[in-house]
């Protein structure tokens, strides 16, 4: 009898064009965990609303984010693919472990800090923002999901989900599966090209930050020739805060040409400057992001398609998440509907 596939889930927010750290850090290895693993992969709106969002970009978003999954090589047949906000277990399961969760355990998370720092006023900071792990917690114990693959910064959130899991099937019996990190060897922090020091994120907006899945390849020529670096030569791997930038574009181009690190750094033994490196890197980048342009622009003309790919997918995800919320509902006291 052969063994039930484990379990994964993992999630993008719509709230921007997905840049190559997304791609490297996450979408990446999700199309690579699909052969092996019963994948559960969302397009995570309800939390994209944790900082405002313009109504007509976040639906165009959406199904921009859509598009580059299946161009990137997800597999409806292999894999579930749906919106957040279509499957409401997801905000049902979000509110009752939101009773659960300590705002102590909250107020600790890093990404709260960084973004509520970026609001102007305290008052504009929204609840949603402080509650966002507890949102993620509960998308990931809805599938019972044994791993998940995510990038570096999602490991504190992960942390939490397990506690917070924990904590429920201490004080209600054992419900929900405990998950385990899935954190790519290569490619998990890739830093912004401006900021070398700071994750490349999407929804920073400086120009020279983010190189976007969605680039043309002169802009993409551009923003690495741009990336900060710093007054050496050496094209080596390195730690020192100093180097971060040299390390970063060496990181995007071991990341896209799946080379060691000693191979990596013998393709730049003989280069004359940092000028070569960021050519190299330009030029990889802009040829892997290749393909999947090219069958994005393809998909993005077919919003039926896509739609029908995302209500299947949602039906397939209803009908895990539900279980586990019956299961929930039940053990915490809820009389039946
Ligand atoms: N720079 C990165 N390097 C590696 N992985 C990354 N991820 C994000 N940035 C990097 C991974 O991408 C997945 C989806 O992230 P998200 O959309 O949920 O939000 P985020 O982590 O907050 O990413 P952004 O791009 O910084 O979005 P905004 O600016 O909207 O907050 C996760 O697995 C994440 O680890």
């Amino acid at each position: 009898m052969s063994t039930p596939k484990k379990r994964i889930l993992s999630g993008i927010q719509p709230s921007g064009s997905l840049t190559i750290g997304n791609y490297l850090g996450a979408l990446k290895q999700w199309v690579a965990r699909q052969e092996v693993y019963d994948c559960f992969y969302c397009i995570v709106d309800l939390h994209a609303i944790t900082v405002p969002q313009d109504p007509t970009e976040l639906r165009e978003k959406t199904r921009e984010v859509a598009a580059i999954f299946i161009a990137a090589g997800l597999d409806p047949q292999k894999a579930a693919i749906f919106v957040q906000s279509h499957v409401t277990a997801h905000a049902e399961l979000g509110w009752i472990l939101t009773c659960l969760a300590p705002l102590g355990w909250l107020y600790r998370m890093t990404q709260f800090k960084d973004k509520s720092a970026k609001q102007a006023q305290e008052e504009s900071i929204g609840a949603g923002l402080l509650n966002y792990p507890t949102l993620m917690a509960a998308d990931i114990l809805l599938y019972q999901s044994s791993a998940v693959p995510v990038g570096d910064d999602q490991r504190q959130h992960l942390e939490y989900t397990r506690d917070l899991a924990q904590r429920f099937n201490h004080l209600y019996g054992d419900t929900f599966t405990i998950p385990e990190a899935m954190i790519p060897e290569i490619g998990a922090r890739i830093m912004g090209l401006d900021t070398p020091l700071a994750k490349m994120s999407k929804s920073e907006a400086s120009e020279a930050h983010a190189v976007f899945m969605l680039d043309a390849p002169e802009v993409i020529r551009k923003k690495m020739m741009r990336a900060v670096t710093d007054s050496g030569r050496d094209i080596l791997f390195s730690d020192d805060p100093e180097k971060a930038g040299v390390n970063n574009l060496l990181t995007i181009y071991q990341a896209f040409s799946g080379k060691t690190r000693e191979a990596v750094e013998a393709d730049f033994a003989n280069a004359r400057g940092y000028g070569d490196l960021k050519k190299a890197v330009a030029e990889i980048t802009v040829e892997s992001l290749r393909p999947m342009q090219e069958e994005y622009h393809k998909l993005i003309h077919e919003p039926g398609y896509l739609d029908g790919i995302l209500r299947d997918g949602a039906a397939q995800a209803r009908a895990v998440a539900d279980k586990t919320l019956a299961t929930v509902k039940h053990n915490i006291g809820f009389l039946a509907s």
